[in-house]
């Protein structure tokens, strides 16, 4: 029999799809959690249907800040400042970097995911990385809300989940 470790959650499979699933049970509850949300404004069209996924998700947690940075570039030192603030159970980043042709995307969404995994390595803070990467617009539409879903919704479903991992 495989052993379940603390807080952890295997009770929705996990399927290689566009879009992830998620079954209601009590790692995703938000009652009683403080998660913060970064939001890039670039490409403010997308993230903030984002963001609107994110409320969804976390509606009925004890406390949602929100805040904003001008770019995903700027979301790790965002999310450092708010783990630092130890009043938080986890943090989203919600941003969006359109490849557009340019080195300047790898750049942007290469060091947006390592500095946020970087935060929470560093602070032990759970950040879930809900920066849509895309090759254009209309992949990023897709998915803020659009056929593929909203990456705000399960980033932020991830948070909550992870804010309670192991506990
Ligand atoms: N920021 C984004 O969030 N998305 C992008 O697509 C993007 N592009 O393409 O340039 C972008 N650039 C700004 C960057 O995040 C910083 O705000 C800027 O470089 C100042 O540090």
């Amino acid at each position: 029999m495989m052993m379940k470790p603390k807080g952890c959650n295997f009770n929705y499979p996990t399927m290689s799809s566009e879009t992830q699933k998620w079954s209601p049970n009590s790692t995703n509850d938000p009652t009683g959690l403080r998660i913060a949300v970064v939001v890039a404004r670039f490409n403010e069209a997308i993230t903030s249907r984002l963001l609107e996924g994110a409320q969804k998700a976390l509606q009925g947690a004890a406390h949602v800040e929100i805040c904003y940075v001008p770019g995903a570039f700027e979301l790790p030192f965002a999310a450092k400042v708010l783990a630092g603030q130890m009043s938080f159970d986890a943090i989203v980043a919600l941003g969006c970097v359109i490849r557009g042709g340019t080195p300047h995307f790898e750049y942007v969404a290469g060091e947006a995911a390592r500095g946020l995994q970087q935060v929470a390595l560093e602070t032990s803070v759970p950040v879930a990385f809900g920066v849509l990467t895309t090759d254009d617009l209309e992949q990023a539409e897709a998915r803020a809300g659009g056929s593929a879903g909203n990456k705000g919704y399960d980033a932020a479903m991830t948070a909550i989940e992870m804010a309670r991992f192991g506990k």
